[in-house]
């Protein structure tokens, strides 16, 4: 039986996915970079903050200073943190509460392992805090995903060997990062983007106790 389940948080636990595509999408417009679609999008999910704008430049091929970098960043954090402004308990994705409250009545760690430094911020607005035994620090980790650094770190933080861990996944990088982690990935989303060689529900919905364990076994 695995004894942990790390999760991913924007487009797993909450829509947050479309708001941080929203306030990248304002930015690029701002900077005249076009092509920020949702397909380019999906490079950007579960990828820090400096290396998302970095990817948009690229794509532009724009060039800025250290310090128009830093405020570029800023100023995407800031329309991001507008957008999630009323963010409440009820935004929190159907089936997350049943999965997480069956967990934990089976005596199964839950970690928090999500790029995003609004992490914290956003378990305390949906009322999860509380259903988490670790949130891992994505500053702390030395490299973000794809890198499995922040997969590591957070079955640490429960005391579970990563590979007796499920992680749980709605973009490219963060699938990448399970799999060079050890842990088992389970995907959020379509073949098309995150691969036919996972676990995959198309919805939350489909995140349920007894799906878990049946990926588990197989
Ligand atoms: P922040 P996740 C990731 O969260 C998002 O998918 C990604 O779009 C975002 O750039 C990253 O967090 C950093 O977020 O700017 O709030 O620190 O999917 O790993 O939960
Ligand atoms: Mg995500």
């Amino acid at each position: 039986m695995f004894k942990a389940v790390l999760f991913d948080l924007d487009g797993v636990i909450t829509d947050t996915a479309e708001y941080h595509f929203r306030a990248w999408q304002q930015l690029a417009d701002k900077l005249g970079i076009k092509g920020v679609d949702r397909k380019f999008n999906e490079q950007l999910k579960g990828v820090s903050r400096d290396d998302s704008l970095q990817k948009i430049l690229d794509l532009g091929q724009v060039k800025v200073s250290a310090q128009e970098f830093a405020a570029l960043t800023k100023q995407k954090n800031e329309t991001y943190l507008k957008l999630i402004e009323a963010i409440s308990p009820k935004d929190i994705y159907p089936g997350i509460q049943q999965l997480l409250q069956d967990l934990r009545a089976h005596d199964i760690r839950i970690a928090l392992a999500s790029a995003s430094k609004n992490g914290s911020f956003l378990l305390e607005r949906l009322g999860l805090t509380e259903c988490f035994d670790a949130i891992a620090d994505p500053a702390k980790v030395r490299h973000s995903k794809p890198a499995p650094d922040i997969f590591i770190a957070a079955a640490e933080a429960v005391n579970v060997p990563v590979t007796e861990s499920i992680g749980i996944e709605d973009s490219q990088a963060g699938i990448t990062a399970i799999k060079a982690s050890g842990a088992l990935p389970v995907g959020v989303g379509r073949a098309d983007d995150l691969g036919d060689d996972i676990a995959l529900v198309p919805d939350t919905t489909g995140l349920t106790f007894n799906y878990l364990m049946s990926v588990w076994k197989r």
